[in-house]
């Protein structure tokens, strides 16, 4: 019974990735860990309290992917923080940075996507007043697919160096 029953749920998860590249919306629920994507992982981690209370936070990291697939992250959910966005940033004419939110960010196999100031990085608005300078938080990522890993997040105070 039960070989029959994880036979069933493989076929599913594969029918998944297959159907992914068409951009189903339809997800079945995960039958894999709970936590974790394979060879995903993340250095570097941290968020970056806003100076002003009430203001979006950021978090920066480095996300290495040490599978032989290519990850895209759809999103990035922070422990305390109401909302949160992906952005991108870019340089404009007069030299201000400006930042919009963006899709699904691919981390190439065996490669790794780096979220740093001036580039990607994930905005967290509504913050928690638990989150506190020295503390710590967790980061869930969700790839395509709906598989999620979740990472703790050092919490930095605004003046220190990012
Ligand atoms: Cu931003």
């Amino acid at each position: 019974m039960n070989s029959r029953l994880f036979a069933a749920a493989f076929l599913l998860g594969s029918g998944t990735v297959l159907a992914s590249c068409g951009g189903n919306s339809e997800e079945p629920v995960e039958q894999q860990a709970p936590e974790g994507v394979e060879g995903l992982s993340i250095e570097n981690p941290r968020l970056i309290l806003p100076a002003v209370a009430g203001n979006p936070g950021v978090v920066y990291f480095d996300l290495v992917n040490d599978s032989d697939r290519n990850y895209a992250v759809r999103r990035a959910d922070v422990e305390g923080a109401g909302r949160t966005e992906m952005h991108g940033s870019m340089e404009m004419y007069d030299g201000e940075i400006a930042m919009s939110p963006v899709g699904p960010q691919t981390v190439m196999a065996n490669d790794t996507f780096t979220f740093e100031p001036g580039g990607f990085h994930v905005m967290v608005f509504d913050l928690s007043p638990e989150l506190q300078a020295g503390g710590e938080t967790e980061m869930t990522l969700t790839v395509a697919g709906g598989d999620k890993a979740s990472f703790a997040v050092p919490i930095q105070s605004p003046g220190d160096a990012r």
